[in-house]
């Protein structure tokens, strides 16, 4: 049986709060909770209680088996809440937690979340130790201060050893990254805030049948395929989404996976065109931002508006002012149709480094991309000597 689980949201209140709530409750609801309702105070969170201890003591009444407040909640928080309640109370961070656990697949991704996990644990378990040492009650959790310190202990070393064989893992991915680069593969990495549909996209560029699925964190895991795109082999990787207020324990745990990113050659970065515009400019500054702080170069990205079946053609231009405060240029596609999927891929084929493009024209058998009479080919950087054959470069 699912968990019935009250929610609530202290805090101000924002013109995409309604968004940002519903994101909260799918969340929920992903990670296999049945959602019994929303509390929501507005103004700044109790110290002591995260909701007014009024708010508090009214929601102890209330019939519900977890308790998940919208902010990380302090251990002190924690603590009281616990106390009053008498049942689980969590948040949002530890709800994306689940999710991550539940679909990890790899050992790489086990252990980005153990670690995460035992990191968003240990300063709880530090306050119940300290709460233990000061004589105080314990409460409901019952274990001995015995048993928490000893479980202090095994925290802290088991971090320092998933820490080293990440390390291990993070290494092996590097030089893989470094193979294929030798190799003369250039990597293409498809981004963007969760559901932006960059899974559909992928399926759609590869023909693959990756899992795809209209909640948050359907990928977890990045997978890469080759592409011929008319004689230019290209690798493209999908990713794991962004989203808003992601909890520093997962962007620290989930740094390699972005460091995939980091080390790409070209980036599609995926945004919803379908939804609210104030939707879509929450979205793109979480993505934005995030993409600024591991250090993209922003001469890589490639914006693609993602789901214009959904929309008409007026709103795909009125895009330009919404996007234009970052980008410059964009191109429209549907995943799901198929719609500008060709277009996306011609834009690959001039713009991915680690190839120099050729024009060739009247000649036909020529493989490559061709328009009217005139047909490119790519050529791996390596090979100078087309250029002694007075072919153009372009
Ligand atoms: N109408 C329409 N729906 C689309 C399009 N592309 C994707 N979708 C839908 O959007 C939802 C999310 O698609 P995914 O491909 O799973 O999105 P994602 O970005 O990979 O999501 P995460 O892996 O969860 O971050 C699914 O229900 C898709 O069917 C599109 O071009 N048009
Ligand atoms: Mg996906």
């Amino acid at each position: 049986m699912r968990a019935r689980a009250l929610l609530a949201y202290v805090g101000s209140k924002t013109s995409s709060l309604t968004y940002k709530l519903e994101e909260f409750i799918s969340l929920v609801e992903v990670a296999g909770f049945d959602v019994v309702d929303l509390v929501t105070q507005f103004g700044r969170a109790d110290t002591r209680f995260y909701l007014g201890a009024g708010k508090a003591r009214e929601v102890a009444e209330r019939d519900f088996d977890v308790f998940i407040a919208y902010h990380s909640l302090s251990p002190l928080q924690v603590f009281n809440l616990e106390r009053l309640f008498r049942r689980r109370v969590i948040d949002r961070v530890l709800v994306i937690l689940t999710i991550f656990e539940k679909r990890a697949g790899s050992t790489e991704s086990k252990l980005q979340i153990e670690l995460a996990k035992l990191r968003y644990e240990l300063p709880k378990v530090k306050e119940y130790l300290r709460r233990a040492k000061m004589g105080e009650q314990l409460g409901f959790m019952g274990a001995g201060e015995y048993v928490i310190d000893a479980y202090y202990r095994h925290m802290a070393k088991r971090i320092s050893t998933i820490r080293r064989r990440l390390e291990e893992v993070r290494r092996s991915r590097v030089s893989h990254i470094t193979k294929r680069k030798e190799a003369g593969v250039p990597e293409v990495v498809i981004t963007g805030y969760t559901s932006a549909g960059k899974t559909t996209l992928f399926n759609r560029l590869v023909s693959e049948s990756k899992f795809v699925d209209g909640r948050p964190f359907a990928t977890l895991e990045t997978y890469s395929r080759a592409l011929d795109l008319w004689g230019k082999r290209i690798v493209v990787t999908d990713t794991i989404g962004f989203i808003d207020d992601l909890p520093p324990v997962l962007i620290e745990s989930f740094h390699s996976t972005l460091q995939e990113v980091v080390e790409a050659d070209t980036i599609l970065f995926v945004i919803d065109g379908s939804e609210p515009r104030e939707e879509i400019a929450r979205k793109l500054k979480t993505s934005v931002e995030t993409l600024r702080e591991v250090g993209i170069d922003r001469d890589k990205i490639i914006p693609v508006v993602n789901k214009v079946d959904k929309i008409r053609i007026e709103e795909v231009k009125s895009l330009r002012d919404l996007l234009g405060r970052y980008f410059s240029w964009f191109v429209p596609v549907s995943a799901l149709t198929g719609f500008g999927v060709e277009a996306l891929k011609a834009v690959l084929f001039f713009k991915v480094p680690g190839y120099a493009i050729v024009k060739v024209v009247g000649e036909d058998g020529v493989r490559g991309l061709r328009i009217g009479d005139v047909t490119f080919v790519a050529v791996p950087s390596r090979g100078a000597e087309v250029r002694e054959a007075g072919i153009t470069y372009i």
